[in-house]
């Protein structure tokens, strides 16, 4: 083990309801030199549980290192964090999976620690899209207008290869951000709207029955 490993023992706390969870560390063990955390919660309890660790309170930087663990049936919960050897120093939370305040997807948990979104607001950044809905996509849930992705059809611009959707123009021509990329941070009922043209309206979800034809110098902005 390098140096000193400083063991916190938190109650922890679901970052809301915190009073009534009877979440608790129950043993932090120190194993082959690494750290074991030992959890306990009340007969009964069936919500899933998160784990963070950081090694810096001041600086935060919370890591979700175990997440969706199942309690159904037991009282404890036994994780091995097989890296903690390597720390000076590192603290623990346990995040009740279960607990979504605002129902956007997002445990309050992980919205505080990990994604730093408002865990009382559905959308923090106000742009529509839910927080969960941004975090799946890959979008900033704190930056309004990051839902908003710009497809290229001229080869000169963009950064991907071109990924033969476009058939007018042949192979080396289309779009350089391919549409499959589009396709991975869209939801069924986005809008692709081709610039000052016509607007495609269809599900995301059916991409095999999907045909799009873009210009040379069009440019393609996926909208919620
Ligand atoms: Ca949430
Ligand atoms: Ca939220
Ligand atoms: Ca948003």
């Amino acid at each position: 083990m390098k140096g000193v490993v400083i063991i916190f023992m938190f109650v922890a706390l679901p970052l809301s309801r915190a009073e009534t969870s009877g979440l608790l560390f129950l043993e932090i063990q120190n194993e082959g030199g690494d750290i074991r955390l030992h959890v306990r919660y009340p007969d009964g309890f069936s919500n899933r549980l998160d784990l963070f660790a950081c090694t810096n309170l001041i600086l935060g930087g919370w890591l979700m290192v175990s997440q969706d663990r199942v309690t159904a049936g037991t009282n404890a919960l036994s994780w091995l964090d097989s890296g903690a050897g390597q720390f000076q120093a590192r603290f623990y939370l346990v995040g009740d999976a279960g607990i979504d305040t605002d129902s956007d997807g997002i445990p309050d948990a992980r919205e505080s620690l990990i994604y730093r979104t408002n865990p009382a607001l559905p959308d923090t950044d106000l742009d529509g899209i839910p927080d969960g809905a941004e975090i799946v996509r890959g979008t900033d849930p704190s930056s309004g207008g990051s839902g908003v992705m710009r497809l290229y059809a001229n080869s000169d611009i963009g950064d991907d290869a071109y990924d033969g959707l476009s058939g007018i123009y042949g192979s080396g021509h289309g779009p350089k951000r391919s549409l499959s990329a589009t396709y991975g941070v869209a939801y069924g009922g986005d809008t692709i709207a081709l610039q000052g043209g016509a607007i495609f309206v269809e599900s995301m979800l059916s991409l095999g029955r999907k045909s799009v034809v873009l210009c040379p110098q069009g440019e393609v902005i996926l909208r919620p």
